[in-house]
This record gives C-alpha cells, sequence and structure tokens, in this order.
C-alpha cells in the first residue's frame, strides 16, 4: 500500500532480454520456473542490485546462469526479490523457481482455478503472484511458454504468440510450447489450461495472411459462441479499414471463463473473458447483451494495436490504451449500428457513472499523477472520459488530421510503452497544431461547467459563455480548458443559419472554440431570432447552465439535424418537471407536469419517419440518479423516485393510444435476429408496454408478455415491469418463478433474475437481497453473482439502498467487509456505490458516514478498500 507518484519514475536498472517460463501444472502446488536473461542498462552503477516484485510468493530455487546464488547475494520476502554482485555489462541468466497454488487463489489475479480451468489474470500486477519479476509495463520481452500438465485433466494448454508444439510428456502428463515474439510487458502475460469445447474460424487479413481463430468455452456452450466469433471477425476487418491495423500473429484465441473481475482482458493473442461477455442465444441474452458482447470482443481486439504493440510506459498512462481502446470500440458501434442510437447510449452512461465520479471524492484527472493502489483507478473516468478527450482531438482535427495523427503514431510507437504525452504529440507534429491547452484534459479532473447566455438584435446573435471547472480532491484551481462546442443556430423553419460574419473567437465549421474564461462571439447577418442548439452530440463532455426556453427546446426537439441534440433536448425538457415533481412529492403535494413537454415527447414517440431505438430512448426519462445528479444536493431518494413515478403516470395516460398502438406496431415477427433495427422495435414496444402498465394499472398486460416472450429481452423486460410495477401480484411472483425454475441450470440467466429482484424499488428490498443470498443458486465467490446481487442492490436500487434509517449502508458495510478478505478488487469496486454519499440529505448522509467509518475501523482491510474508504471520508 505505498503511494506511487508519477513525478519518481524512471526506468529499471535492468534490461530484459527475454524471458522463458515452464509451468508444471498442478491444482494447488504448481511449479513455475522463469529463465530470465538481463544485462545492466548503460550508465547504471555497476553496485545497483536487481530488484524484482513478487506478491505473496514464496521462493523455492534461485540460479544464476544455471548455478544456485548462494544466500549471501540475496534477500527475500514475499513481495520482493533483491540480488546483489551481478555483472556490470554482460547480459547473465537468473533462474527463479516458485510454487503457487491456484486453487487457494480467490483474489482471481495471477494463476487461479475456475471450474476447475487454470486461468490467469496479469493487469495490473498480478504477474507477481506467478513469479518474482520485475512487473511493470515499461519492461517488455518476447516470451517462450512450455506448460506440462496431467494429459486427461488438460487436453487444451495456451499461452501468448504462436503454437510451436505439444505431446505427451510422460506417463499421465502432456505439455505445450508457445512463443510470443512481440515483445511484451508481464501484465499481457496469459495461461489457460484445463478441458473446454472450442468454435474455430479463420480470417484472411489485409496482406492475405491466413489467421487461424478459435474461442474457447465450456463444454456443451459451442453453439452460444457464434455471435462473439462473428463480432470478432468484424472487429478484425473494421481495424484494417477504419485505422489500418492487422493482426500480427497466426491465431488468435478467447477463452471464457466464469469466474472474472471485470468484463475480459486483451493478452497478447489470447484474450480472457467474463463469459458473460461471450455466451449469448435468443433464448438466454437480451438485445443489451448482444451488444455488450460485441462491443467487448471489438475492445479487447483493438487493444492488440492500441495497448500492446504500444502499451503504457507506467499506470499512470492508463488512459493511453483504455480512453483510446473505448473511442475505438465505440466508433466501431457506432458503424455497426446507429451512430446516433450509440451516442445516446454512451453520453446517458457517462453521465450517470463518469459525472457522479468527478463531482465526488474520488474523482481524479484522466492522466492521475499519484495512486495508491492502481486496480482502483480503472475508473470510468479513466476509461470513458478517456474516450471522450480522444474524441475531441478528433472533432478539433476533423477526421484527416485525426487519422494522420494515428498513423503517426502508430509509426513512431510501435514497440514502445509510450505516454500520453508522446500520444498528444504525434497529433501536435502531424498536423502542426499546439494542444497544449487542450492537454488540460487529461491533468484537471471535474467536469467544467459551461454557463450560456444569448441576445438577438437587429440580425445580430450574441452568445457569451462561462467556463468553471469545480475543486475536486488535491486540485482547487485550474485553468481553462479548450472545450470545442459543436452548435447550430435553428431559424424558425427548421433551416440552420450561416451567419455572414462571427468574432469573438475561433469557429471554425460547425465547432466553436471556447478557450477563455468568458468569451462572447457574435454573429451577424442572422434573418430572425435563432434558436441555438449547443454541445451538439455531446462535442464536450461538459454541464451547461442554460436556461432555454421550453418552446426553444421543443423546437430543437423537432429540427434539429443532429439527432443527439434532439434527445438532448427533450431530456431539457424532462428534467425541469422531474425536478419540481421531486419537491411536489417531499411536500406531499400532487404532482404535475408541463403539458408542451408530453407533447413533445409523445410527438417523437409517434414520429414513423424517427428510427424506433431512438424513440425508445426519448421515452426513457432521466434515472432517479439523473435526478439526484441534477439536484445535486440534499437529495431525499424517497421523493425522486415518487416525484418520477408520478410523471410516468401522467405521460402514460396522456400517451396510452400511442402507446397502445406501439404496442402493437412494434412487434417483432419470424426468427429472433440481435441486428440494431430487431432490437430497436423491441425496445420502442417494451417502453409503450411499460407506460401501458402505468395507464392501465393492472399486471395483465405485462404477464401476457411474459407468458409470450420468445426471446430473452421482451422476457426480462416483462419480469422486470411484472415485479417493480407490480411487487406484490401473483402474476409477478409466478413469473419469478417460472423464469427460475427454466434457467436454473444458466447462471449468467440467474443474474438476471438476481438484479431484476436486488432493483425492486422500496424498504423490503433489503430483506429480499439478504433472503436471495441463501438461494443455493448465489455463490458468494463468483463475482457476476455478487454484482447481480448485492452490486445491483447497491448501485441501482435509490430507494432500498438509501433506506431513511441507515439500513442499507450497514448492510453493505457488512457485505464489504465479508467479500473483501476474499476479493479485494471487487469489495473496492462495490464500496465506490457510495460516491456520491455527500449529496444526500443529512439524516441519511450521517448513516452514510457511520457506515463508511466502520468499513474504515475494521482491523484487516485490504489496500484496494482502505484506499476507497480513506478518500471517501476525505
Ligand atoms: N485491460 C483490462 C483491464 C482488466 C483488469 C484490470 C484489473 C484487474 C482485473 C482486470 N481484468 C481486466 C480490460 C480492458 O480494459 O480491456
Ligand atoms: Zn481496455
Amino acid at each position: 500500500g505505498q503511494i506511487v507518484n508519477l513525478a519518481d519514475y524512471r526506468p529499471t536498472d535492468f534490461v530484459l532480454e527475454r524471458v522463458d517460463l515452464t509451468f508444471e501444472l498442478d491444482p494447488t502446488n504448481t511449479k513455475v520456473d522463469a529463465r530470465l536473461i538481463f544485462h545492466r542498462r548503460e550508465g547504471v552503477d555497476a553496485k545497483a542490485p536487481l530488484v524484482l516484485d513478487g506478491d505473496e510468493l514464496k521462493l523455492s530455487g534461485l540460479l544464476f546462469d544455471q548455478r544456485e546464488v548462494p544466500a549471501s547475494q540475496y534477500d527475500v520476502t514475499p513481495e520482493l526479490l533483491t540480488i546483489r554482485d551481478l555483472p556490470a555489462e554482460a547480459p547473465f541468466e537468473i533462474t527463479v523457481t516458485t510454487y503457487i497454488n491456484p486453487e487457494a487463489n480467490t483474489q482471481l489475479m495471477g494463476l487461479y482455478r475456475t471450474n476447475g480451468i487454470y486461468c490467469t489474470q496479469c493487469e495490473a500486477e498480478g504477474f507477481r503472484r506467478i513469479t518474482y519479476f520485475p512487473d511493470r509495463p515499461d519492461v517488455l520481452a518476447p516470451y517462450t511458454i512450455t506448460i506440462i500438465g496431467d494429459k486427461a485433466a488438460n487436453p487444451v494448454m495456451l499461452s501468448n504468440g504462436n503454437f510451436l508444439g505439444g505431446a505427451g510428456y510422460d506417463e499421465g502428463r502432456a505439455f505445450a510450447a508457445w512463443f510470443d515474439p512481440h515483445p511484451k510487458p508481464s501484465y499481457l502475460f496469459a495461461l489457460v489450461a484445463g478441458d473446454l469445447g472450442v468454435i474455430e474460424d479463420k480470417f484472411v487479413t489485409m496482406s492475405e495472411r491466413e489467421v487461424t481463430l478459435k474461442i474457447y468455452v465450456e463444454h456443451g456452450k459451442e453453439d452460444r459462441a457464434a455471435y462473439a466469433m462473428d463480432a470478432l471477425k468484424r472487429s478484425m476487418k473494421w481495424d484494417e479499414e477504419r485505422f489500418g491495423r492487422e493482426y500480427d500473429l497466426d491465431i488468435f484465441q478467447i477463452v471464457a471463463v466464469s469466474d472474472f473481475n471485470m468484463g475480459a482482458m486483451e493478452n497478447k493473442g489470447l484474450n480472457v473473458f467474463n463469459d458473460k461477455y461471450v455466451l449469448a442465444d435468443p433464448a438466454t441474452a437480451t438485445d443489451q447483451d448482444y451488444a455488450n458482447i460485441e462491443a467487448i470482443i471489438a475492445h479487447e481486439y483493438f487493444h492488440n494495436w492500441t495497448g500492446n504493440r504500444i502499451t503504457c510506459r507506467d499506470w499512470f498512462q492508463l488512459c493511453l490504451k483504455e480512453g483510446l481502446t473505448v473511442y475505438r470500440d465505440h466508433e466501431f458501434s457506432a458503424d455497426m449500428r446507429s451512430r446516433a442510437v450509440k451516442r445516446i447510449a454512451e453520453v446517458r452512461h457517462l453521465k450517470s457513472e463518469q459525472f457522479p465520479e468527478d463531482a465526488g471524492p474520488l474523482a481524479h484527472p484522466v492522466r492521475p499523477t499519484v495512486y495508491r493502489e492502481i486496480n482502483n483507478f480503472y475508473t470510468t473516468t479513466v476509461y470513458e472520459k478517456g474516450s471522450e478527450v480522444t474524441r475531441m482531438i478528433a472533432t478539433l482535427l476533423g477526421a484527416d488530421g485525426f487519422k494522420a495523427g494515428m498513423d503517426l503514431y502508430f509509426e513512431r510507437h510501435d514497440g514502445d510503452a509510450a505516454t500520453v504525452e508522446d500520444f498528444v504529440k504525434c497529433f501536435e507534429d502531424a498536423n502542426g497544431r499546439d494542444l497544449s491547452q487542450f492537454s488540460r484534459w487529461y491533468h484537471q479532473a471535474g467536469t467544467p461547467l459551461v454557463s450560456v447566455s444569448t441576445a438577438y438584435d437587429a440580425g445580430t446573435f450574441t452568445l457569451t459563455l462561462e467556463q468553471t471547472i469545480p475543486a475536486t480532491p488535491g486540485q482547487t484551481t485550474k485553468e481553462p480548458m479548450h472545450i470545442p462546442l459543436s452548435f447550430a443556430l435553428i431559424l424558425d423553419n427548421g433551416s440552420i443559419a450561416e451567419p455572414a460574419s462571427v468574432s469573438g473567437g475561433e469557429v471554425s465549421g460547425d465547432i466553436l472554440h471556447l478557450t477563455e474564461r468568458s468569451q462572447t462571439f457574435v454573429f451577424t447577418g442572422i434573418s430572425s431570432r435563432p434558436v441555438l442548439s449547443l454541445n451538439r452530440s455531446f462535442s464536450a463532455p461538459i454541464n451547461l447552465a442554460f436556461d432555454q426556453p421550453t418552446e426553444d427546446l421543443v423546437h430543437i426537439a423537432r429540427h434539429d439535424t443532429d439527432l443527439f441534440s434532439r434527445w438532448q433536448a427533450l431530456n431539457d425538457l424532462a428534467v425541469p418537471n422531474l425536478i419540481q415533481a421531486t419537491s411536489d412529492a417531499r411536500d406531499g403535494k400532487p404532482v404535475t407536469v408541463d403539458p408542451a413537454f408530453i407533447a413533445a415527447l409523445l410527438e417523437a414517440a409517434a414520429d414513423a419517419k424517427l428510427e424506433p431505438a431512438f424513440r425508445a430512448q426519448a421515452l426513457t426519462l432521466p434515472s432517479e440518479a439523473d435526478i439526484a445528479r441534477e439536484l445535486g444536493c440534499n437529495n431525499n431518494p424517497d421523493a425522486i423516485h415518487a416525484g418520477r413515478q408520478a410523471v410516468l403516470a401522467a405521460i402514460a395516460e396522456a400517451g396510452c393510444d400511442t402507446f397502445l398502438a406501439l404496442s402493437e406496431e412494434m412487434r417483432v415477427e419470424g426468427a429472433f435476429k440481435p441486428d440494431a433495427a430487431s432490437a430497436g422495435k423491441r425496445s420502442l414496444r417494451n417502453a409503450a408496454l411499460g407506460y401501458l402498465a402505468f395507464a392501465e394499472n393492472t399486471p395483465a398486460r405485462a404477464a401476457e408478455a411474459f407468458a409470450k416472450a420468445d426471446n430473452m429481452t421482451d422476457l426480462a423486460q416483462a419480469l422486470t415491469l411484472l415485479t417493480h410495477r407490480f411487487p406484490a401480484s401473483a402474476e409477478a411472483k409466478d413469473a419469478l418463478e417460472t423464469f427460475a425454475k427454466r434457467f436454473a441450470d444458466n447462471p449468467l440467466v440467474i443474474d438476471k433474475w438476481f438484479l431484476i429482484q436486488a432493483t425492486i424499488p422500496g424498504e423490503d428490498s433489503i430483506s429480499r437481497v439478504k433472503t436471495l443470498m441463501e438461494d443455493e443458486k448465489f455463490n458468494a465467490s463468483n463475482p457476476n453473482r455478487v454484482r447481480s446481487l448485492v452490486g445491483a442492490f447497491a448501485f441501482s436500487n435509490a430507494t432500498g439502498f438509501n433506506r431513511a434509517d441507515g439500513e442499507g449502508y450497514r448492510f453493505l458495510a457488512a457485505q464489504i467487509l465479508a467479500i473483501d478478505p476474499k476479493n479485494p478488487q471487487l469489495a473496492a469496486r462495490i464500496l465506490t456505490s457510495m460516491r456520491s454519499w455527500r449529496s444526500l440529505e443529512s439524516a441519511r448522509a450521517d448513516h452514510a458516514r457511520a457506515a463508511l467509518m466502520e468499513i474504515e475501523r475494521a482491523p484487516q482491510l485490504s489496500t484496494d478498500v482502505r484506499d476507497i474508504v480513506e478518500r471517501m471520508l476525505k
């Protein structure tokens, strides 16, 4: 748990030339021999020792050039191996032998066993749990791997790179050898062994090389990997066409495992996936599952260039691979599906996850300068805000300028462990631009707030923008950012004005560059008062303070050529209604909703010229968490919930006919297809059914939808509707039973059953969650199960979790303390559900603080949980 500072970075004293690993697999006692060739870096003191990282390791042998190293020449602890008196110049070989216990590895970092399969997770610092090693991303070498294991138990033995060979070894054992010629850091190492089923395909690259593609899953699940394979081939093709990136080994393999801390891992040539993001068929996967699989398969594949060929110099540079790769997977999904709908989903996610992080105690820059536990920095700020920063570079430079910068990055840094500065420099050099002010996006935390005021007089439109960036932990003063704002001045007839002149700052095409704290832009030659549409397509990840009249928002919702902005305008119309409803609900007053807002919403919902997926997004009101964020402080989740329900009911009543019509028109006939168009129709139909449940106030229609559903999307939606709207009904109870029985043997589907129940609003939910934790289908050591039940309750059940008596927080504290000894990463992540506790009204905030302090006081906390809890209480 040492604090690590970016300013302390320096290269290693020794250069690693080659790595040769031999694993003799045993469930509880695997032997690892690591032969490492080093030489002392030029200019390094001849006395400097070689220092290798470890984590809970026990050294059982140490050789120097094949001879035992005398005890006097080294010091060893479970965390560090220090070897002295090594050659000044010549390369030398160190062989380290360790024994590790994969079966006992519940942290799921290093080498562990899941359902009888050996599997590794090395990012960020898991390799040091396998052997003593310079376990940092700037130490790159080619690896040769030999795996020896019981023949019957391990018909599959995989590692990175190309297959060298394998055969029987002795009586009951076999071996397999792999060689990865591409120098890589240890965090990209992977080993998988066991008895797995496989599907196989091939891909012919742009230079006509044939690449073997394999996806390994548990036996019997092969059919459910077909969509993942299809997504992989489309990703490979897209990266060639869009970024000119070709795959670089003879084989690319994916393994799906059921115990995994995150979504997936981009190990070179051997990606390991949480099976949730590989397995899909119509009966068990929702449209969202299919979209997630497509996006994550693409994301991990794209890492082959952005992350693997060019890796990070140190973990402070994490956004260099993650932010960029998220941007790439977003663009891929936008090309595969509807760009506008994809953008809406991205912005919803960014605002509901990243904005609260940036506004709370865990706020940090996209490129942090200090950390205590790197596992806690795989955050939505590094990933999603990092992606937005990359997107802004593309916006600033245009498609060609962005491509020129990316091409230079691949050319200049292939094989490097690079920094954010290296990355930005490529765009500067390729475009002759100075991006130093823009780079503040990497260094300053907090979501900028841009205040807007406008005036129109005699053909001249004046726009004054003012930016402020809130103080964040460790950063009290901020410099103005370079904020690229896409805009349009929309005239009465819906056309976009073309000003005769613009002054007050740089405006290029439809991008307005806000670079000062305050700036006034003046547009002349505007024939009538225009409606300003600002931050179109969410060109910058900011908050806007813009008191736009209802009729202007309605005008944008009707006319903007940017579909995203039409959705944004509907959202902006919804927010004041939801805020007013919250306050009315809190005061026990009846809730009223502006008819102009309802009319605009229903107009979009019924507009057949708009794609169904967009119309479904329009009908999805800001979430309770969104309303809490808009309110900012003194939040009462019960009032937010009650107010939002009342607004839904008002829309339902006014739109009953529209919803009835949609529930018929949007039926998807024929065999299930997971494509975006079919998914869009299903989502619009399900949104309509949701409103009808309000309008009719009986579970009958949802029960019928449940009974007739022929795919998991419709089935899970109907189950959610029944249980969330009519929790006490016989229909809800029956549906839960039917669902559990039908899918009892499919844990990934049972996760949906857990999640749906964990998110039923109201104060009974804690006891429901406690009961479900006793269910035989629950397994406290499987991260997916824990996330679906405990995680969903804490993150997505605002009324249940934030119970006024504080019971939700105390329950979570107890869960965190129970999970932490087994899996600290999982515990720390679930604890971040409390990141906005200070914005609660005071009685709840007091309970939340007390629960956090209870965690903080626990005698045995992991570094992961201690880091989060202490930052949250600071
Ligand atoms: N790069 C991968 C991150 C990841 C990870 C990090 C810490 C602990 C476990 C982990 N599993 C995967 C995933 C990605 O962003 O592609
Ligand atoms: Zn990633």
